[in-house]
């Protein structure tokens, strides 16, 4: 697979679906071949789960229940969409991906650790990312974002506690020193452009190896 496959991750409204669209931009500007997808969701049967494990109305959703969604949504993705791209040579910019999942439900609900790997493992069907950008931001002012653009409206995991959303901050911060090869943090309490200077520095060394 010659492909190039980046994840953005982060807690919610750090700004990575702005930042993956800028991305894939600036690098169809210089000739790649972009494909812009994002978790869960990319593909009908993963956007079709999106809405379920989304829908604010689910709250008494087991923890195991989503852990299983996330993931299902995962398989169908990585076997519809992220490995036909690679094969193709094309750049995937993911907007989150198994990151998120040891980030919420391991950090976040206290999922076990070893759980989410063996669940993680069985959906990449051996793809992982080759670059993970890690939006770094105070989660009270990436809700505080969210909550201006959604009107106040927030789904199943944005309602869930600040307490929650600090733990799952701490789990993307532990796992980008855990994996400092592959994640890159990525400070986003920054303007628009200056995250945008960052997250561009960040993959051009990468491409250049
Ligand atoms: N989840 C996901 C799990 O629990 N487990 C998993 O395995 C996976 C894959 C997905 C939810 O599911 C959870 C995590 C999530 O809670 P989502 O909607 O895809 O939901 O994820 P969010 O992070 O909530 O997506 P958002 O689109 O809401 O946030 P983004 O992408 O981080 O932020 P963005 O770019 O949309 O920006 C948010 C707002 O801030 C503004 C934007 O204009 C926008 O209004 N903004 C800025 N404002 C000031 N300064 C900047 N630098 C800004 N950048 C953006």
């Amino acid at each position: 697979m010659t492909g190039i496959f980046i994840t953005m991750e982060g807690p919610d409204g750090a700004g990575k679906t702005t930042q993956a669209k800028l991305l894939g931009q600036y690098l169809t500007d210089r000739g790649r071949q972009v494909v812009f997808t994002r978790e869960p969701g990319g593909t009908r049967i993963s956007e079709a789960i999106r809405q379920l494990v989304l829908d604010p109305t689910y709250g008494e959703m087991a923890d195991k229940t989503e852990i299983l969604l996330y993931a299902a949504a995962r398989a169908q993705h990585v076997r519809e969409l992220i490995i036909p791209a690679l094969e193709e040579g094309k750049v995937i910019i993911c907007d989150r991906f198994i990151d998120s999942t040891l980030a919420y439900q391991g950090y976040g609900r206290g999922i076990d650790p070893a759980l989410i790997k063996t669940v993680n493992e069985m959906a990449i069907q051996g793809v992982k990312p080759h670059l993970t950008l890690v939006f770094d931001l105070e989660p009270g002012e990436g809700l505080e974002r969210i909550k201006e653009r959604q009107k106040g409206e927030v789904d199943r995991l944005e309602g869930e506690g600040l307490a929650f959303h600090q733990r799952v901050r701490q789990g993307f911060l532990a796992i980008a020193r855990e994996e400092e090869q592959r994640c890159k943090v990525v400070d986003a309490r920054k303007s628009l452009e200056q995250v945008h200077r960052q997250v561009v520095q960040l993959v051009e060394a990468y491409l250049k190896g």
